[in-house]
């Protein structure tokens, strides 16, 4: 049985159409938006330090799968650029925080499509497990209601026809060569309003520990997120991934994270210290999707859009329909459901 993700991909031959594929639009390697001094780049203990920060690198979706391939094991992620219809990403937004409008997440009378912050407390918004344990705001009506509705849109019509989006699964079955793919039921769809805690350090295995390691992670943002929005960023020392951890800090990981909500640590700026160590950001837009390996260590930036739009994003997981993979997954994501 595979132990890795990337043991699981068939080699496909290349069709000869592949093979005169030309690299078109693709920047990837010459991405340097700006220099990163230029930004608010803000951890939960102040400001990013700017020579920690490098940029993630996009793929062209056209690139020839063996050049994807390729960048896939060396970085342990692709950040596909335009990959989904943009209309229908920016659909799923528009209903998400229709949905959630009454808990008074967004700015009186603006457009939800924009998702505008309504600037009161962010401890209503945090999203269940240690974080809200630890921080959220206790016998409040708004926070509440915020809980029940975004537990609620996660089996809400717009998101689970979003989650059905096509353009993912042919881009998956040629990059991974699987003849047949399932999508883990258990998702998450996250929303990070402005100033608020950010994602902490982690794995995505922490998440779905006892299950093998071969679930390939789509991170999609639904919506725009601007350079300073605080979207996924991933930790890059060349090829390093948690497999590379200390056995202390895998030990301390997976301990931390007996219930959901564990993480490697809340402090990107000290865990970012290390010779080699990067932290990789980017913009993206509507329809961008980075795939990622379930060990490649990520975490955000604080909210800071200048626009102060919430950044909204869903975790989606793939895996080989034909290989053994965790049944447990395969069930709606409920807070505290001990998985
Ligand atoms: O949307 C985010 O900030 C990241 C969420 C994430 O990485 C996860 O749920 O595994
Ligand atoms: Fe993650």
């Amino acid at each position: 049985m595979a132990t890795n993700l990337t043991e699981t991909f068939v080699h496909l031959p290349q069709t000869a159409e592949e093979q005169n594929q030309v690299l078109l639009n693709d920047d990837y390697g010459k991405y340097y938006p700006t220099d990163p001094r230029n930004l608010n780049l803000q951890s939960n203990f102040g400001p990013m330090i700017p020579e920690q920060i490098a940029y993630l690198q996009p793929t062209a979706k056209d690139t020839p799968v063996e050049i994807i391939r390729d960048r896939f094991l060396r970085d342990i992620y692709v950040f596909v650029k335009a990959l989904l219809p943009k209309d229908r990403v920016l659909d799923c937004r528009r209903r998400y925080f229709s949905h959630m409008a009454p808990s008074s997440l967004l700015k009186d009378g603006s457009d939800p499509v924009d998702g505008i912050f309504s600037e009161k407390d962010t401890r209503k918004f945090l999203p269940p497990g240690n974080l809200r344990r630890l921080f959220g705001l206790q016998n409040d009506a708004e926070s509440d209601q915020y809980l029940e509705l975004m537990i609620s849109a996660h089996e809400a019509p717009f998101y689970l026809d979003f989650c059905t989006t096509e353009e993912l699964r042919p881009f998956i079955r040629k990059f991974a060569g699987w003849r047949d793919i399932t999508m883990l039921q258990r998702t998450m769809l996250r929303a990070f309003v402005p100033d608020s805690e950010l994602t902490p350090v982690h794995f995505d295995q922490m998440y779905l520990r006892a299950s093998p390691p071969i679930s390939l992670t789509a991170w999609v943002p639904v919506g725009d997120v601007s350079l300073e929005a605080g979207g996924l960023m991933t930790e890059a020392e060349f090829g390093r991934n948690a497999g590379d951890l200390t056995d202390e800090e895998r030990v301390s990981a997976f301990n931390k994270n007996m219930n959901d909500g564990g993480f490697l640590s809340r402090d990107t700026v000290s865990y970012g210290k290390g010779e080699d160590r990067r932290w990789l950001i980017t913009e993206y837009e509507a329809g961008d999707v980075i795939f990622h390996d379930p060990f490649l260590v990520h975490a955000s930036c604080k909210n800071k859009d200048p626009e102060r739009r919430i950044r909204l994003a869903t975790d989606l997981r793939f895996v080989d329909a034909n290989q053994a993979y965790d049944q447990r997954w395969m069930k709606v994501w409920r807070p505290l459901d001990g998985l």
